[in-house]
């Protein structure tokens, strides 16, 4: 049993807000983090008491454990989030906004009372290196054990945050959480960037519960580097170094559950051989521009919060490898020896127990692992990561991608003429919606710089800020648009995707360093699939080249449907990006009269 100390801080605007906290959600006790392996061993053994914690095959999965959520609660919820700024206008029309009084007032009303008979623990947390000038600091309060035990894997907890805060400094995240009584209509996860504040309510859930990831690391720290003149992305970050041993970083802006942790831990295929890619970052990229001109990225978070469901050892070795010991695995199913199963692994050979905690028949139509399901896995897991991945600096990025799944229309790859027109790529990405959010799947949705649902503040105004940054670089990324999702006629994928998606990073690579071919056509260059080592792909020439082809009739609707999303965003997105939609539409009915 966890035993309550005396706060280990003496930092009064920290006391007196969690004191003020504890007064409106009454919890029985209070208990301050202090982030070691000694306290996360009592944790770990109360939540197993609690039935929070399911400790998994000791043989199989050491140190290991597994979780189930409450079936209404498996995905963000985006339309329950809201960006809760003093005027409707700086939350613009791609976020929900809720008054911040009236925000307050009604969440206070749920806040009240709701940790009666539970704990809350008090979690100062770090994220990005302790001794980087890209830190952030946080304190989250939350009656969730479960909540806890991931942050401490997701970022660095306790005395070091504290250590960081100081004695007198209010320059934290006030970060209020309680799973209350889980009931989607009283479920809101509201954001105040003016206050560097997020209340949570009524969701136990990844980015709606564990507060550094989407909350802090994307909203709230988007709204300040806006202010501050970086940049707070939904990206990973990976090092590619070539069998010459020239290294490039590249960053990735996928939207949820669309290839971002897979592209971070790629595998190259055997002809790459001498190739070594490594991971950076699987989710989250905070950028800005170093003394030399160049974009520099770190990533903040010390863990990887990944999808489960199509992880296996051949898409993804790697991660196969870092779910070994030491995770936390949420909503995957269980095998009778206490081992984890889901959709894409082999088998499996015996019936199973499914994310909701019912009997799964091996090969029952419904699936046995959530398809939100998730691992929390510590980063130091990670058979491939970079050594430069917690390097206080961060990386100096030579390519920015931007992709969502898109079964037709959108080629593998396309370079942008310039930053104007990578921007507009970004800007207009669309994508077919995925099980990481709640709402339809496979529905299209414009999802720019894969943070539809993280800007913290205007589309527009953050499209200005993506245009601005230019100005402020000597040596700018490449930007360029990929697409693993292309599909045939009749459905299947035409692109093998995955490890496979080096010959892409290599072609891309060597555009970076002028040493690579390409095709110039109505919306950007595209590789010919001579520009592409494509030496023993399993593909036909056929589909490669479907996947590549930019078709005039679908590219004429694509930008005219960018024209609705635009006006949809209304009178903030910048001039430059109405007119390069004008310009890309323009030389496309130009060439179609030819
Ligand atoms: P979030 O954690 O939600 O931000 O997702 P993510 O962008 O990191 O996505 P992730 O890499 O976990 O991939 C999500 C799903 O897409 C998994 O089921 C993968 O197996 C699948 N996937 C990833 N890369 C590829 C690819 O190149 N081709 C195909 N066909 N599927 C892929
Ligand atoms: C995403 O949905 O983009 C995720 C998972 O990375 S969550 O942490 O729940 O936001
Ligand atoms: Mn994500």
């Amino acid at each position: 049993m966890l035993v309550a100390k005396a706060p280990p801080t003496t930092n009064r605007h920290l006391l007196s807000w969690v004191e003020e906290m504890a007064r409106m959600c009454k919890p029985d006790h209070v208990y301050w983090c202090d982030g070691s392996d000694e306290e996360a061993k009592l944790l770990t053994e109360e939540a197993v008491t609690d039935g929070v914690l399911i400790p998994l095959n000791g043989e199989k999965r050491p140190g290991s454990y597994y979780s189930r959520s409450n079936p209404n609660d498996v995905a963000r919820t985006e339309e329950l989030t809201f960006v809760c700024t003093p005027t409707k206008a700086e939350a613009g029309a791609t976020n929900n906004w809720m008054d911040p009084e009236e925000a307050r007032r009604k969440l206070a009303a749920i806040f009240d009372g709701a940790m009666k008979g539970r704990t809350m623990y008090v979690i100062p947390y770090l994220m990005g290196s302790p001794d980087s000038p890209f830190a952030m600091l946080g304190v989250e309060l939350t009656d969730s054990i479960y909540v806890v035990l991931n942050m401490r894997i997701m970022s660095k907890i306790g005395t070091i945050a504290l250590d960081r805060l100081g004695a007198s400094s209010d320059d934290f995240n006030h970060g209020l959480h309680s799973v209350a009584d889980c009931d989607p209509e009283r479920r809101y996860i509201t954001h105040f960037p003016q206050d560097n504040t997020i209340w949570s309510v009524g969701s136990g859930y990844g980015g709606n519960a564990l507060l550094g990831k989407k909350c802090l690391a994307l909203r709230i720290a988007s709204y300040r580097a806006k202010q501050e003149g970086w940049l707070a992305e939904h990206m990973m970050l990976l090092e590619a170094e070539s069998p010459e041993g020239e290294t490039h970083f590249i960053a990735g802006a996928f939207p949820s559950a669309s290839g971002k942790t897979n592209l971070a831990m790629l595998v190259p295929p055997p002809e790459f051989a001498g190739w070594k890619l490594r991971t950076i970052g699987d989710d989250i990229a905070w950028m800005r521009v170093g003394e030399d001109g160049r974009l520099y990225a770190v990533n903040p978070e010390f863990g990887f919060f990944g999808v489960a469901p199509g992880t296996n050892y051949l898409t993804n070795p790697n991660a196969m490898r870092m779910l070994e010991h030491d995770c936390i695995f949420t909503n995957v199913a269980l095998t009778p020896d206490k081992d984890v199963w889901w959709e894409g692994m082999d088998g499996p050979d015996t019936d199973l127990i499914d994310w909701r905690g019912k009997p799964w028949k091996r090969g029952a139509k419904e699936p046995a692992a959530h398809p939100n399901s998730r691992f929390t896995a510590p980063m130091e897991n990670n058979p491939s990561l970079s050594r430069f991945a917690k390097d206080p600096r961060g990386v100096p990025i030579s390519a920015i991608l931007f992709g969502g799944r898109r079964s037709t229309t959108v080629p593998l790859a396309v370079e942008s003429f310039n930053w104007t027109h990578g921007v507009y790529l970004g800007a207009t990405a669309g994508a077919e919606t995925t099980a990481a959010i709640t709402g339809a799947v496979g529905r299209i949705r414009r999802d720019p710089m894969a943070m539809l649902a993280f800007i913290g503040y205007d589309a527009g105004t953050y499209f200005a800020h993506w245009l601005s940054m230019f100005g402020r670089m000597k040596q700018p990324p490449k930007i360029f648009l990929v697409n693993w999702f292309r599909k045939s006629d009749d459905g299947k994928y035409l692109w093998p995707g995955y490890g496979q998606n080096m010959r892409v990073m290599k072609w891309i690579i060597d555009r970076c360093a002028g040493r690579a071919g390409a095709m110039e056509t109505p919306i950007g260059y595209t590789p010919r699939p001579t520009d592409l080592d494509l030496r023993g792909i399993d593909a036909s020439v056929d589909a490669i080249a479907a996947a590549l082809r930019v078709d005039p009739d679908e590219w004429t609707k694509e930008l005219e449907a960018h024209a609705d999303w635009f006006e949809k965003i209304g009178g903030t997105v910048p001039e430059a990006l109405r007119l390069q939609r004008r310009l890309l539409l323009a030389s496309l009915k130009a060439e179609l009269t030819n």
